[in-house]
């Protein structure tokens, strides 16, 4: 039996820190079959998998008389082992959405004013398909850009590859968690992935440093992390907001915003200077340990205390307790971790601390996932692109392995190294998602073709030339999910109803339109039922079986370090000191530098998760709206006695370039620092059609008008904007 149904659902959802919404939720889960809805004549149970966020949980649907009814974890799904988050369960508010996209549409008011009329899937298409042929013709097809988010979005990008152009980038990189990877790659020679490679159901202390687990759900991670407490595992919680898991705490730590690389380092000095770290491990494994010593020979606990605002003796004695829990020791890698610039550097030196306590590829550390290679079906080679990617990745950002978008967004303004001219987008509202809104506006304003593929109406989806509406996850195929993890596993996405309105699945959309670019080669299959058998049929499945099981498990390899481990670094060795970043110039051990602080009366602005959303694309989810419907400003509830503002008060935040936010409610609470201000991100929607979101609560992505980036792969850290409060009347 899995661990999570050891666990009783109820310590589950506790963790969430949404016990009773959540069982609402379940309670409602039928709410769509009216008291005069006929007799159940008809009932399947369909697996598939959820894409309500991207952690990709394996579900089983009820449907009958053909309307879904109930979702439910899949039992032998490894990352759902029988349960969904409450997000998941709720994804019939998403199917049922009386706002989804329903036909195409194309522009006729200006940009941004949302004035539409609808078409039919052939008018659309050859609109689209014409201007991609013009632009090519005219610019080259390294024009063309694609900005892509979720599983659904893979045809998109092979048709753009089929195109010739080398720019696809997704938000969750350069947004999120990008430098989290490169700093783990610049020390063990591979990032964490997704699903994370972490062994939170082994270990023995697990020390989150701003990353809210519980609040930011990630199934699989939350019924882990119950299970760990359940043990009794030590946890430590780095925060400057008294967040779901600080309440789990052993040790909370309200860290002053911007300086966790101080607390790290001073981590590092204590366990080497009272030799608490894993020698033989480091002796075995690691490169440039008497570097990192010297260099960090002055970053004392009492250094950091001075800067982080934690006590000495607290730095002292988590680091101590780490040293005596080692090697099961996690310190957690995060995932949105493009915070203040100085991004990949943090991230390092999270990785260098778990590399002294020994815990890569170590039990209660990070295992090491294994993966299933399944063949796709042969093309042709996609054609070289005359130029390469106009993000600048390769030009400004050494150490950036992926596309950045915020870098096509900047290089279709200025024309550096070259412009974009259209931009497909998939499934991210980039005026949420990429930081300052204007100046994505401005170059949505220089496109000549603008195509939005998305479920809903979207603010994004109101600057476009054509808007292409998808069928939900529920409601179509889509490639297979081939993951890394403990066991490989492959799951399929398959429709549990058919698609509504005249809505239609990625893949198809990306195979007419590569039939009408002449690109059909890239496509050669009949339909995506074809497409997945052959996959199959290569491992010997096919599509009959997984349309059955809905996913299928593979042995797993080793899932801890053997002697004789070669990293795929540079030495071959954990990289302590990084001989790749000194020949770049910069720190080859993290070094810590202040960041701004907020001028008199302003408040650091800081943002996050909710259990029950996803970024924005759940705000218009009347089943999880009907829980948490808005977001709402924390503030420290002694400065707010101060301003006079109560519980539930209205008020605009302004930040330090004027841009002024939609009102949002005050939350007064104890839980956060005096110094900042926190809320939800991916509310106070715009978008006239969004009828349930618009202006609920604020959106933080409005005032990110600033940004610092990452010198080493081009993060934008987005916690450097300030705000002070006005109260509405
Ligand atoms: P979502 O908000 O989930 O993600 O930002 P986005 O990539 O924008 O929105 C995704 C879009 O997908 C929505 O428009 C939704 O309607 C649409 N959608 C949902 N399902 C489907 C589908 O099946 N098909 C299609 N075609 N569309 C679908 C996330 C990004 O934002 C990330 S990953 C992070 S970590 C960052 N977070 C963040 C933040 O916290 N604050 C600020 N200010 N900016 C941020 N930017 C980043
Ligand atoms: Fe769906 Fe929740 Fe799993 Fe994300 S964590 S895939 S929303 S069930």
């Amino acid at each position: 039996m899995s661990l999570g149904r050891h666990l009783g659902r109820r310590q589950f959802l506790k963790i969430a820190g949404a016990a009773t919404t959540a069982a609402g939720l379940g309670a409602g889960a039928r709410f769509l079959r009216p008291p005069e809805a006929p007799a159940v004549s008809e009932s399947r149970r369909v697996p598939t998998f959820c894409e309500l966020c991207f952690w990709k949980c394996g579900v089983v649907a009820t449907v009958e008389n053909g309307v879904l009814t109930r979702l439910e974890g899949h039992p032998e799904h490894p990352l759902a082992r029988g349960r969904l988050c409450p997000r998941g369960n709720g994804a019939t508010g998403l199917l049922y959405d009386p706002d989804r996209l329903k036909r195409p549409l194309i522009r006729e008011g200006p940009r941004g004013r949302e004035r539409f009329r609808e078409a039919s899937w052939d008018e659309a298409l050859d609109y689209v398909a014409q201007k991609m042929r013009e632009i090519k013709r005219t610019y080259g097809p390294e024009a063309m850009a694609l900005f892509t988010h979720g599983h659904g979005g893979s045809f998109f990008a092979h048709l753009l590859k089929a195109y010739g152009s080398p720019n696809i980038a997704a938000p969750s990189y350069a947004q999120c968690r990008g430098p989290r990877e490169v700093g783990f790659q610049l020390t063990f020679g591979t990032g964490v992935g997704s699903p994370e490679n972490t062994d939170i159901a082994n270990t023995r202390m697990l020390v989150l440093v701003g990353s809210h687990l519980g609040e930011n759900m990630h199934n699989t991670q939350v019924q882990e992390f119950a299970e760990a407490i359940r043990r009794g595992a030590r946890i430590v919680v780095v925060d400057p907001r008294f967040s779901t898991a600080a309440s789990k705490a052993h040790w909370y730590l309200p860290i002053k915003p911007g300086t966790d690389l101080a607390l790290l380092l001073a981590w590092i000095h204590v366990l080497i200077e009272e030799e608490l770290y894993d020698r033989d491990y480091v002796e075995r494994f690691g490169f440039g340990f008497d570097k990192l010593k010297e260099i960090t020979a002055s970053d004392t606990p009492e250094w950091a205390a001075a800067i982080t605002e934690i006590p000495a003796e607290t730095i002292r004695a988590v680091a101590r307790e780490m040293g005596r829990q080692k090697p099961a020791v996690l310190i957690h890698p995060g995932r949105h971790v493009t915070w203040y610039g100085d991004d990949t550097q943090r991230s390092r030196a999270i990785a260098i601390l778990n590399g002294l306590l020994g815990s890569w590829g170590r039990p209660g550390g990070f295992y090491l996932p294994s993966g299933v290679s399944v063949p796709k079906p042969s093309v042709p080679e996609y054609p070289k692109p005359a130029r390469p990617p106009a993000d600048g990745s390769g030009l400004h950002y050494p150490l950036a392995d992926e596309l950045l978008a915020s870098g096509l967004c900047e290089a279709t303004i200025t024309g550096a190294p070259y412009s974009a001219k259209g931009w497909i987008v998939y499934g991210t509202n980039l005026i949420q998602s990429l930081p300052n809104p204007a100046q994505t506006i401005e170059a949505i304003n220089r496109l000549e073709l603008l195509v939005v593929v998305d479920v809903l109406p979207v603010e994004i989806a109101g600057y476009a030339d054509v808007v292409l509406p998808e069928c939900t996850y529920l409601e179509r195929y889509d490639d297979l999910y081939a993951a890394s993890f403990r066991e490989p596993f492959l799951a399929l996405r398959q429709p549990v109803v058919e698609p509504m309105y005249e809505s239609r699945p990625g893949w198809w959309m990306a195979r007419e339109l590569a039939r009408r670019l002449g690109l059909e080669a890239y496509f050669p299959w009949k339909n995506i039922e074809e497409y997945l058998d052959g996959r199959l049929r290569a491992v010997n499945l096919t599509l009959e079986e997984m349309k059955q099981r809905g996913v299928v498990s593979f042995a797993a390899g080793e899932l801890y370090l053997q002697p004789g481990h070669r990293f795929d670094t540079p030495t071959g060795k954990i990289e302590f000191y990084s001989p790749l970043l000194a020949e770049l110039g910069v720190d080859a051990v993290p070094r810590y530098r202040p960041v701004a602080e907020p001028p008199p009366d302003h408040f650091r602005l800081l943002f996050g998760r909710s259990p029950l959303h996803t970024f924005g694309r759940t705000a218009n989810n009347r089943v999880l709206g009907s829980l948490v419907a808005e977001n709402e400003l924390w503030i420290n509830d002694k400065v707010a006695a101060r301003l006079g503002i109560r519980h539930g008060d209205k008020l605009r935040l302004v930040n330090q370039d004027g841009v002024r936010s939609n009102p949002v409610r005050a939350r007064p609470t104890r839980r956060i620092r005096p110094d900042a201000v926190y809320m939800v991100h991916g509310f106070g929607h715009t978008a006239a059609g969004l009828r349930f979101a618009r202006r609920r609560g604020a959106d933080d992505a409005a005032l990110v008008t600033r940004y610092a980036v990452d010198p080493l792969m081009g993060g934008t850290g987005m916690f450097v904007n300030f705000v002070r409060l006005e109260k509405e009347a």
